[in-house]
């Protein structure tokens, strides 16, 4: 298998840590989307990432697709209940996650795409992102436990974890974390796993 994509990005991130976590083994493509889009062209019409060659050559596109995927093949490994309201929960803590994740790339491309950013999409991606941190914050600091569903770590878990940390990088003064410190602390404990350790690329450009 080959996985396309950097893991700057939170949603390549989030697929590669939960691939590792199941043993997994796959060749990593760090293509770079607009640097090596004719690269991604032929696998993904979209030049997006993450993408997921399969062995016997199909492919797979957008994160929670390939988490799809893989839990059908990690079978009563998926790090997701099968069933029930942890499922629906979980299922909820990952839209919100990607979905912040979703905002915070738009904010990053409106920065460095444009020379004056809108007066109209500017301030909607903050308003969207500042309600989804108010709320991730609220769903992490009420979890009394290690992890957002009780002791073992989840994909709700790790989405939050590489989408947070993918912000803080790239929006390193643009959003002020000491509003969400439940999300700080869950940032820092996921980054403390080795799996989180081993699968990181540090987000370059200008920050904020
Ligand atoms: N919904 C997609 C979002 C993926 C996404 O936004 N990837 C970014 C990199 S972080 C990308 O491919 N950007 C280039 C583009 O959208 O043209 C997923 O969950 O995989």
């Amino acid at each position: 298998m080959i996985l396309i994509g950097q893991y700057d990005s939170p949603f390549v991130r989030r697929v590669a840590i939960a691939m590792t976590l199941y043993g997994m083994t796959f060749e990593h493509r760090p293509w770079s989307t607009f640097g090596e889009g004719d690269l991604i062209a032929p696998f993904n019409p979209l030049r997006r990432v993450p993408t997921l060659v399969l062995d016997d050559g199909g492919v797979i596109i957008d994160s929670a697709c390939i988490v799809d995927w893989i839990d059908e093949q990690a079978g009563d490994k998926a790090l997701i209940a099968r069933s029930g309201p942890d499922r629906q929960k979980a299922l909820y803590h990952i839209a919100l996650a990607t979905g912040f994740s979703d905002k915070a790339v738009a904010m990053f491309y409106e920065k460095v795409l444009h020379e004056k950013t809108s007066d109209i999409w500017l301030p909607r991606l903050q308003t969207q992102i500042g309600a989804a941190l108010d709320c991730l914050n609220v769903i992490r600091a009420e979890a009394k436990t290690p992890w957002l569903l009780g002791s073992a770590l989840t994909h709700a878990d790790i989405a939050l974890g590489a989408s947070v940390r993918h912000a803080i990088e790239a929006h390193k003064t643009a959003i002020d974390w000491s509003r969400w410190p439940a999300l700080v602390a869950h940032s820092e404990a996921c980054e403390a796993l080795d799996v989180f350790k081993a699968i990181y690329q540090p987000f370059k450009g200008p920050g904020d």
